[in-house]
């Protein structure tokens, strides 16, 4: 209850901030892109993980402005990067909650933050998991068409690890799907985990979506997953989530 009061307060004070994980060209090791994750720089506790705070904001309804927050913080720190260096367009990819299509506002949130910040539309990915298409399906559903309409992209974060059907894959206009990191742990070991993995890659491959490989922590497991024919990664293995001086830095090295 203390940390709702303060998360109240969090936003207007500037203690939340965002780390950047680069997303990788599995093919030339190549940054096109970062995955934006937000962090609470509490002024007594120290700083608070998502994990700790999202939640808290999505039962009271703070995911709203919060999320907001951090579509505009992203965006604002792609352009930037982009003016700097300007022969790289870079992809953003932020989380959205289910909540924040609560209010049927989302795509107009999107579209406004893009005009407020100047970012290109097809360099803005939103993640979301499958709870997003298995719950309030319809609305949902008319709310990421708007959304595409926009021209950003659309990615499910945590595949594999939730409960929607092919079929409704089929119907939702997704782009990416982003492999739990759950499939990618085991991937040396003996488990079915490489023939999920696999089976997902290829899925995406027969609906003409993109593929991310998530937490990945070692070089056998990216050998494993280009293998596969997923095209892209994220990892500890090329780095953690970083604040923006170093993620800029990152970029300019291409590494
Ligand atoms: O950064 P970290 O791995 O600690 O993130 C933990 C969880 O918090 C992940 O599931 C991530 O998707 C989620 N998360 C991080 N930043 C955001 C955000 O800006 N919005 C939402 N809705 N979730 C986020
Ligand atoms: O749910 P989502 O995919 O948005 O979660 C992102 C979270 O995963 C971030 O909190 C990030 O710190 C974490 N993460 C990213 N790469 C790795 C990794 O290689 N290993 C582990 N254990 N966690 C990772
Ligand atoms: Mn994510
Ligand atoms: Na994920």
């Amino acid at each position: 209850l203390e940390l709702e009061a303060d998360l109240r307060l969090a936003l207007d004070r500037g203690e939340l901030k965002l780390h950047y994980q680069p997303t990788i060209d599995m093919n030339d090791s190549r940054v096109i892109g970062f995955e934006a994750l937000v962090r609470w720089q509490h002024p007594t506790r120290g700083l608070i993980n998502p994990l700790d705070f999202i939640p808290i904001a999505e039962a009271t309804g703070l995911i709203v402005p919060l999320g907001r927050w951090v579509l505009t913080e992203a965006c604002r720190q792609a352009v930037e990067w982009a003016e700097r260096d300007n022969s790289r367009p870079i992809k953003m990819a932020v989380n959205v909650s289910v909540r924040q299509f609560d209010r049927s506002d989302l795509p107009t949130v999107v579209r406004e933050v893009l005009t407020e910040t100047g970012m290109p539309a097809d360099q803005l990915c939103l993640e979301m998991t499958e709870s997003v298409l298995m719950t309030d399906t319809e609305e949902n559903l008319a709310q990421l068409v708007r959304l595409k309409a926009l021209g950003v992209t659309l990615a499910i974060d945590d595949f594999g690890t939730g409960y929607s059907s092919l079929a409704y894959l089929r119907r939702f206009p997704v782009d990416t799907l982003k492999i739990d990191r759950s499939f990618v742990e085991r991937l040396g070991e003996q488990s079915d985990d490489a023939a999920l993995a696999s089976t997902i890659v290829q899925l995406g491959q027969s609906l003409g979506m993109s593929t991310v490989a998530e937490g990945i922590e070692e070089y056998g497991q990216l050998a494993a997953l280009r293998d596969m024919g997923c095209t892209f990664a994220q990892g500890f293995y090329f780095s953690r989530p970083v604040p923006a001086g170093e993620a800029g830095r990152l970029l300019l090295q291409g590494a």
